[in-house]
């Protein structure tokens, strides 16, 4: 049959996986122990954590797709007929709401580690936005930006994106660190969670219903089933508290026992009341964020807020 979308162009630089075995052994055998976000993804962990982006507590993807929805014609007047290129596009949703605002965007590049998800992502889009020259680049964005690599990205206004305050996972120096190797890119739209009371932040990030707690401890079973572990998730729960002192959530599983873990040959030995971290949140004030994006050599110059001051985007100018 024929096709009635221009087929998606993939750049595959095949960035490397970080082992999954070698990282889990090294973050267990650490004190404070800690494993990278990166792997509580897996399918039934990305199933969780769209469950979590709808749960009441989690006012942040709510909030943010309000924020672009009622903004979209003012950031479309910053776009321009631009290149988009999504950081992290995974299922590439919220960029709708900038392509239905802005019809002079002609190319949309997402960015991602993850080959198949992102193509497919990638086709999505442009089935749904005919005339739309979608790129799918395939790379580890917190690596250096194979952009003289890519014709599409010469000369030309180029606008990064980077919703979901994803940049919260990264402590402050890695943020700037990120936000440098974006900055060789173009501008960047960033969506950015702020600081705002514990009462309001803790529960948004271990719910009533329990989501988010699954979501941490199915990294155990995940490593049951990957490496052939033996956690026995009774004897584990989840916390998460707001440190106000570094600005940020953080994500623990703690384990309820004196207890020894097997994972292959290696034994991991857990004191009652120890936790293994799975994840930090951080969040910034307007403010500090622009404070963090000037080190990064960009030029904070529009930041959206919504009513309840829960949550920002930021427009930065290289
Ligand atoms: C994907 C990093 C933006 O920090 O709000 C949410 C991850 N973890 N609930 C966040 C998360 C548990 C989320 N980010």
């Amino acid at each position: 049959s024929q096709l009635h979308y221009r087929p998606v162009k993939l750049y595959d630089f095949q960035p490397p996986l970080e082992d999954f075995r070698s990282a889990v052994l090294e973050g267990l055998q650490r004190f404070p122990k800690s494993i990278s976000p990166q792997f509580l993804y897996d399918k039934r962990g990305s199933e969780l954590f769209d469950a979590i982006c709808t749960l009441p507590e989690y006012y942040l993807t709510r909030t943010e797709v309000q924020l672009l929805q009622d903004h979209a014609n003012e950031i479309a007047t910053y776009l321009g007929n631009g290149a988009l290129v999504e950081f992290g596009s995974g299922s590439s949703q919220k960029v709708r709401l900038l392509l239905d605002a802005a019809p002079q965007v002609q190319t949309y590049i997402g960015l991602d580690i993850s080959r198949q998800h992102l193509y497919e992502a990638c086709t999505a889009l442009a089935q749904d936005y005919p005339g739309l020259e979608a790129i799918a680049l395939c790379t580890d964005y917190t690596q250096p930006l194979p952009i003289a690599q890519i014709p599409e990205l010469q000369n030309r206004h180029t606008i990064g994106f980077f919703p979901g305050s994803s940049i919260g996972n990264l402590e402050p120096a890695e943020a700037v660190k990120f936000l440098q190797n974006a900055a060789v890119l173009g501008d960047l739209i960033i969506g950015v969670d702020l600081k705002k009371p514990a009462s309001i932040l803790e529960p948004a990030y271990d719910d009533a219903q329990g989501i988010s707690a699954a979501f941490a401890l199915n990294l155990l079973t995940r490593i049951n089933r990957e490496l052939g572990a033996d956690f026995d998730l009774s004897l584990f729960t989840y916390r998460a508290r707001y440190d106000e002192t570094f600005g940020r959530i953080e994500m623990q599983i703690v384990s309820l026992a004196q207890q020894t873990v097997h994972i292959g040959d290696a034994k991991i030995r857990f004191g009652n009341g120890e936790t293994l971290r799975t994840e930090y949140s951080y969040k910034y004030t307007s403010d500090e964020f622009q404070m963090l994006a000037m080190a990064a050599g960009f030029q904070p110059i529009q930041v959206w807020t919504d009513a309840q001051q829960l949550f920002n985007i930021h427009y930065l100018k290289r």
